[in-house]
């Protein structure tokens, strides 16, 4: 690991594995979240057009299990860097959970989108999802019952990307959490950041698609390596 006294600007990429230990499904591992559906289904536009209600009763389940969950140790370590840390931290997160956010960080980038966000698609304003959109409740800004989840789906662009790119430029280290690596652009981003000399580290339960393009990868659970690995930068920026 670089010496830590030379980090002054952190980029985060988080993936489903920050928040499995919150009791969340992830996407790839056994019973995750595409056994149980066909992403084809569920999470392209091509499913949405298909099958409306499929995709809208989908995401309300999962934004119904929200209020069941909480963050975990992982997510309270990544809040307590960017509120202590001496330098810039941003996190990145694939995520479309909110437990960042109920963890206490505030400088967050949900390039997929959010569960708790709708998009309208006849004004397409987005506005925070009050009732389940199964139920067709009508735009809170043009009142048409046109909403849909406010999620990036396969074949669609991700959110933020150019401010994304620029912090990857600004970087110092980057560290990927709790992601498989299998689906790009977040996938890229370590050989993005490889490529600008940034220093780069993996923490995740296992070896991931992208391993072998970290200058370090640590393997554990998020809640053990995330705190431990946050105390080890606050220990050494004092
Ligand atoms: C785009 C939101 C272009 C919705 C998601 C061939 C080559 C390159 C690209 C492509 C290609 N063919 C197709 C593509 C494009 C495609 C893609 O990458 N496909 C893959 C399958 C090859 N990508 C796209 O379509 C993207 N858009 O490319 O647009 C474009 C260009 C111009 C104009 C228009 C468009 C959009 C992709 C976004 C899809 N939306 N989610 C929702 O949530 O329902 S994807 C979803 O899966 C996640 O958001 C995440 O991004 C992705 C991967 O999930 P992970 O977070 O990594 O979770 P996973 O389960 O996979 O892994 C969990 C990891 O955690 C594991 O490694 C596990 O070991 C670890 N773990 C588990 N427990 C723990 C743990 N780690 C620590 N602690 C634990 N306790």
């Amino acid at each position: 690991m670089a010496r830590m006294a030379q980090i002054r600007n952190i980029v985060i990429l988080t993936g489903a594995g920050i928040s499995a230990e919150s009791g969340i499904d992830t996407f790839r591992s056994a019973g995750g979240l595409w056994e149980q559906h066909n992403v084809e289904d569920v999470a392209t536009p091509e499913g949405f057009a298909r099958d409306p209600d499929l995709v809208l009763g989908f995401y309300d389940m999962r934004r119904a299990a929200l209020t069941k969950v909480r963050p975990n140790r992982a997510h309270d370590a990544l809040a307590r860097l960017e509120a202590e840390f001496a330098g810039e931290v941003l996190i990145v997160t694939q995520n479309v959970d909110d437990l960042h956010e109920r963890a206490g960080a505030s400088r967050i980038l949900h390039m997929h989108g959010q569960l708790g966000s709708a998009l309208c698609l006849a004004c397409e304003m987005r506005s925070p999802i009050e009732t389940a959109l199964a139920e067709r409740p009508p735009c809170p800004v043009c009142q048409a019952r046109s909403l849909r989840p406010d999620v990036v789906w396969f074949g669609e662009m991700p959110y933020q990307m150019e401010r994304i790119y620029a912090a990857l430029r600004e970087a110092d280290l980057f560290v990927s959490i709790g992601t498989s690596g299998a689906v790009y652009p977040a996938a890229g981003f370590v050989r993005d950041a490889r490529n600008l000399g940034v220093q780069t580290l993996e923490l995740n339960l296992e070896r991931s698609e992208g391993s072998h393009w970290f200058h370090e990868s640590r393997h554990g659970k998020a809640g053990e390596l995330v705190p431990a690995w946050v105390e080890e930068v606050l220990g050494s920026s004092t």
